[in-house]
């Protein structure tokens, strides 16, 4: 075995987008393009002479390859340790929980999420820093920076596969190589936040879940917790076997995505609870039967109803939310007199703020939700904070649903995706709809009037960086708010979000459909953005 300096020139590209850097799959596996991305990240730390990392990834195709280069390049670099997860798997959260427990000096996480996977797919890879989290935008900046400048990244040759199979410790070169339980650090941490004997309780009296693992990474956390450890009867949990390719899917837990399960949740054979989780297990979708909880009302039930859990039975110091998701936490964290904080989408946003213990909640309209126990958002969290509560307040989720509307009004809320429109017509709207936005005030637009509009920027009130650009914002006097974005985790075209929603707390109209009661906020966002026309589209092609 030798370590290898090899030439290599850069790679134009290589640039994290809002969780990391996806490309296709194919563009991850050209000579070079990896190596030449990780040699970036260890040099941007500073280098990994010594330090001990964490790996793991989502498993989709070459996740297992991606896996023994990195190991080969941290040897040849100098690391001391890697902690990998057995068979190169672990979920988003779980390397979040590891590095965490085992104050590791950061890690890399192999995900492109819910993008789909294979070798026609999506690849994606990470760097969270040593708090558990996502790199802040000062790292991914120089990552990238390096990855313009490289002249050539070191590996080891002449060294075998390391059997990552078995767990246990091996030595590849200099470094230790040390494969670990990919679920139990993380399951330890979940048994000290819930009340597990409560959650076994609501099992043993007969309530039935259905927990979609869409073919990703989360099938074996939920089955080993749900099913083996709190009683979920066997089959609970469906589609438990992570595929390479995630059996063809879209591992995107929303409503267009994770039809079948939407689909019993809304039949005559719904059980009391359903949920699914996304690619590498960080996301969540929640249902009761016939009722589907929109994210932001996830997280604003959650953070109303917390203390039930034993991890949060001293209160929340605060709730913090991306932009693009409705104001219903803010609304409860108004009541509770605590903090509550807007951030720029994306994980990496949040971190500061838990880290500061200004917050002990966290969400996104896309289906994420976490608390300072990590610094991701965390899937199978979700799902046993709402079992915890279930547990205890021993309600449907339609009935818990209904009270918190009643106790703090409804922001009907809907996402609308545009999905592989062309760039540059995208990118020309966005253009367009910035520079009108001086002149939206006063106007009206199918029946809303503009009352403000601005190009959303946020200055972190932890260290004060600046992040300008996040999402167009458009509020209407009607106490409604259309949001235009782009998104940052595609790898082919571009994806055109528009977030709509719509405040409303007379009590006869609780019970609306979202689509009918948001027709106004969608119309309006049309007319002013002129997407029909300009991207050639009838309509979105996901609404959540
Ligand atoms: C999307 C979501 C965002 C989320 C991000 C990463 O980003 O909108 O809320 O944080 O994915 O989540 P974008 O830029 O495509 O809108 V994950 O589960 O893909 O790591
Ligand atoms: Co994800």
């Amino acid at each position: 075995m030798a370590v290898n300096s090899v030439q290599t020139t850069p790679i134009e590209g290589q640039k994290p987008g809002t969780s990391g850097l996806r490309k296709q799959t194919r563009v991850f596996m050209q000579p070079a393009y990896l190596e030449n991305y990780v040699q970036s990240i260890f040099e941007a730390i500073g280098g990994v002479m010594g330090k001990t990392l964490t790996l793991g990834g989502d498993g989709r195709y070459f996740n297992s390859q991606a896996i023994q280069t990195i190991l080969k390049m941290a040897a040849a670099n100098g690391a001391a340790r890697v902690l990998v997860g057995q068979n190169g798997i672990l979920s988003t959260p779980a390397a979040s929980a590891v590095i965490r427990a085992r104050k590791t000096d950061g890690g890399l996480i192999l995900s492109a999420s819910h993008n789909p996977a294979g070798e026609d797919g999506d690849f994606g890879l990470k760097y969270n820093i040593p708090a558990g989290g996502p790199a802040p935008e000062g790292i991914t900046e120089a990552i990238y920076k390096r990855s313009s400048e490289i002249g050539e990244y070191r590996i080891l040759e002449g060294a075998g596969e390391v059997d990552l199979s078995v767990c246990g410790e091996t030595k590849l070169g200099g470094l230790a190589v040390e494969v670990i339980d990919p679920v139990a650090i993380y399951a330890d941490l979940l048994r000290s936040l819930f009340d597990f004997g409560a959650i076994r309780d609501l099992f043993a009296s007969g309530f039935t879940l259905r927990f979609d693992a869409m073919h990703a990474v989360t099938g074996p956390y939920a089955k080993a917790i749900l099913e083996d450890e709190l009683g979920a009867p066997a089959g609970s949990v469906v589609n438990a076997t992570p595929l390479p390719d995630f059996g063809g899917g879209h591992p995107d837990p929303n409503p267009v995505y994770a039809k079948p399960l939407v689909d019993l949740m809304m039949g005559p054979d719904a059980p009391d609870f359903g949920a699914a989780s996304d690619g590498d297990g960080d996301r969540n979708l929640i249902l009761g039967r016939g009722v589907y909880v929109t994210p932001s009302d996830s997280l604003a039930v959650l953070t109303a109803n917390a203390r039930l859990a034993p991890g949060y039975a001293a209160g929340l110091k605060g709730v913090a939310r991306s932009m693009p998701t409705s104001r219903a936490a803010d609304r409860v964290a108004e009541s509770l007199g605590i903090n509550a904080f807007e951030t720029p989408t994306g994980w990496k946003f949040f971190g500061t703020l838990l880290d500061a213990g200004l917050v002990t909640l966290c969400g996104e309209e896309s289906a994420g939700t976490g608390s300072d126990h990590l610094r991701e958002k965390d899937g199978l969290w979700a799902v046993l904070l709402w079992l915890n509560i279930l547990a205890r307040r021993r309600e449907s989720v339609a009935a818990i649903l209904q009270q918190h509307w009643r106790d703090y009004g409804r922001d009907y809320y809907t996402r609308h995706d545009y999905e592989g429109v062309d760039k540059d017509a995208a990118e020309a709207l966005m253009a367009d709809l910035r520079a009108g936005l001086a002149g939206l005030p006063e106007q009206s637009f199918a029946g809303l009037t503009v009352s403000a509009a601005d190009d959303f920027a946020y200055t972190d009130p932890v260290d004060g960086s600046t992040t300008t650009g996040q999402g167009l914002r458009v509020f209407f006097q009607e106490n409604a708010r259309a949001v235009f974005r782009l998104s940052g985790t595609g790898t082919v075209g571009a994806t055109l979000r528009v977030y709509l929603e719509r405040f409303e707390d007379d009590p006869a109209r609780l019970d609306g459909d979202p689509q009918v009661m948001l027709a106004e906020v969608v119309a309006a966002a049309g007319e002013i953005a002129g997407i029909a026309g300009r991207l050639g589209r009838d309509g979105p092609d996901v609404r959540t």
